[in-house]
């Protein structure tokens, strides 16, 4: 059997970093790891080709080779994914479906003959089983959450990962907490489920020995779900795998009470960790009442930000307009929190309903659902009837983006980040790709790009004050370019 696996093409979105990429003369951020991972589960008898469409087209070629196709995408990936699922069928082929998109709304897609749905450490054994019967049924699913220790190691080898910005690897997945809006819980339930640490150490190793000395995402819903496992066991053994190595930074996701825990974060950040995703989402204390988001409520939020700031790790953060309790006011207290706490990466979006979350259930119940979710929380849409008018809410999130996007802020906020962080020392691994992007940085934003003088500003200042940053203001710079590419382009 010749399978091929699929990835839909992502659109142009605040999270592709497509703009970025440019500079460092990468395809894609990050690689489908749903697909390498179940690659790892089909019979080693199989012949796998991946296909991931965001690094290279698909052609007639791979469908000619080809018995069966095995497609996995997002929501976000929606219409890619219907696109190629009707050329694999007009090619003849066999076509198997899994991943986020299939879980949350396999009934939509008609011509997919196969759905393997949840996670595929349950559902593909019996499909694989009455397909070598000849039986196979159309949809398999599951209630269950599966025992990551059984989880095989993603075939890497199946990537050609010199066009990849980063690599990414999973520790564990489910999240404590219970944000009404998140698909988390939904599609992987509460119960922190995480591999062992030889598991990770293996896969790491599997990954240096493939050449990778370039980022690696640990994709986990909540890298800080069990903190007692990563004190006494992961994090120790990270330490002592980046003893001999070179390069291998690490970033992840995490709720905003790592904060409380300064051991945790030194650890963290001994263990090569450098930059943090937190879900802040509002300063306002009833909207986040209002979405269960209780481990944000009653804090400093902007102090939490900055302590892990100062503890060497880079705080990226998800914010989210169009609660119940959201006053007029709103839109001006996020762009003041989002200025002084120097979160240079903040994702702003419009509060959406993706199907299966309890959000959803609520709204649905209220009769304030208007069409479905796209997916991406920052392209300015939303599925809800929001409480103050849809007329004011996109003002106010226009006028959000474009406050904390333009030059002027977007480089302050660069500079008070980059007061607050204390880097640690570490050896870094000089990348092509990087003098590549500082080549080009000069040229696009220094010198034909409208923010030259802020770029030459922040540079002179950063080589004068925190030399030992440059690196990181010059990347930052290129994620600003990005983000204002995405706002001219998205949000009407
Ligand atoms: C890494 C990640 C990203 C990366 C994407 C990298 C990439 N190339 O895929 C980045 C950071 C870019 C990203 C962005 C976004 N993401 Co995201 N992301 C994740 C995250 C944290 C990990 C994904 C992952 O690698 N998992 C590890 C693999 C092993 O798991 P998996 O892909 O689910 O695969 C398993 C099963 O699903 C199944 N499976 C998967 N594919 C297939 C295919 C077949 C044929 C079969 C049989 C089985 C199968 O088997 C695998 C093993 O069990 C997940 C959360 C999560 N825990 O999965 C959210 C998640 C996938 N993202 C989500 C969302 C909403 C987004 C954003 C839209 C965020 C936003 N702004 O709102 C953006 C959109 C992207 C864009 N460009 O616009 C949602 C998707 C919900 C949905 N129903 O689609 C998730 C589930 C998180 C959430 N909050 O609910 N994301």
């Amino acid at each position: 059997m010749n399978v091929l696996l699929v990835y839909p093409e992502f659109p142009d979105t605040f999270w592709s970093f497509k703009h970025a990429l440019e500079f460092v003369g990468k395809r894609a951020a990050l690689p489908p790891l749903g697909l390498l991972t179940v690659a790892a589960m089909l019979p080693r008898q199989w012949a796998t080709r991946l296909v991931d469409t965001n690094v290279r087209a698909l052609t007639e070629k791979d469908l000619a080779w080809a018995d069966c196709v095995f497609v996995s995408a997002m929501v976000v990936q929606r219409e890619s994914a219907r696109r190629i699922i009707t050329r694999c069928k007009e090619a003849g082929l066999r076509v198997v479906a899994g991943g986020p998109l299939f879980s949350s709304e396999h009934e939509k897609f008609e011509a997919v003959d196969h759905f393997v749905l949840n996670e595929a450490e349950l559902t593909l054994p019996p499909f694989l089983e009455d397909l070598a019967s000849g039986r196979p049924r159309r949809v398999y699913s599951s209630s269950e959450f599966a025992d990551l220790r059984q989880t095989p190691m993603p075939r890497w080898e199946l990537l050609d990962v010199k066009r990849y910005a980063s690599m990414s690897i999973q520790f564990s997945r489910g999240c404590p907490f219970n944000c009404d809006f998140c698909n988390v819980t939904a599609l992987l339930g509460r119960r922190v489920r995480m591999k062992s640490s030889p598991q990770i150490i293996a896969e790491l190793d599997s990954l240096y020995a493939l050449g990778w000395r370039g980022d690696v995402f640990f994709v986990d819903d909540n890298f800080i779900g069990n903190k007692r496992v990563l004190k006494d066991d992961l994090l120790p053994a990270l330490i002592a795998w980046r003893k001999d190595k070179t390069g291998n930074q690490f970033f992840t996701e995490a709720s905003i009470n790592l904060a409380d825990d300064a051991p945790l974060m030194d650890l963290m950040v001994e263990a090569g960790f450098r930059k943090v995703f937190v879900g802040i989402e509002t300063p306002d204390e009833d909207s986040l009442a209002e979405c269960s988001k209780v481990q944000n409520g009653n804090r400093d939020l902007v102090e939490d930000v900055k302590r892990i700031q100062r503890a060497g790790l880079q705080v990226q953060g998800g914010f989210i307009v169009g609660f119940d309790h959201d006053q007029p006011s709103i839109f001006q207290r996020q762009i003041d929190f989002i200025q002084r706490s120097g979160i240079v990466t903040a994702m702003v979006g419009l509060l959406q309903a993706p199907a299966g979350t309890r959000l959803y259930e609520r709204m649905k119940k209220q009769d304030r659902l208007c069409g479905e979710s796209s997916g991406d929380n920052v392209d300015g849409t939303t599925n809800i009837i929001p409480a103050m008018s849809m007329e004011s809410l996109k003002e106010g999130y226009r006028r959000i983006l474009d406050h904390i996007y333009t030059p002027e802020h977007y480089y302050g906020r660069l500079r008070t980040f980059l007061r607050e962080y204390r880097p640690p020392k570490a050896r870094g691994h000089l990348q092509f790709s990087h003098v590549l992007a500082l080549v080009r940085s000069f040229y696009r934003l220094g010198i034909v790009g409208s923010e030259r003088l802020y770029y030459w500003r922040l540079l002179f200042w950063t080589q004068l004050r925190r030399p030992r940053l440059l690196p990181e203001a010059v990347i930052l710079a290129i994620c600003g370019y990005h983000f204002r590419k995405i706002c001219e382009r998205h949000v009407t």
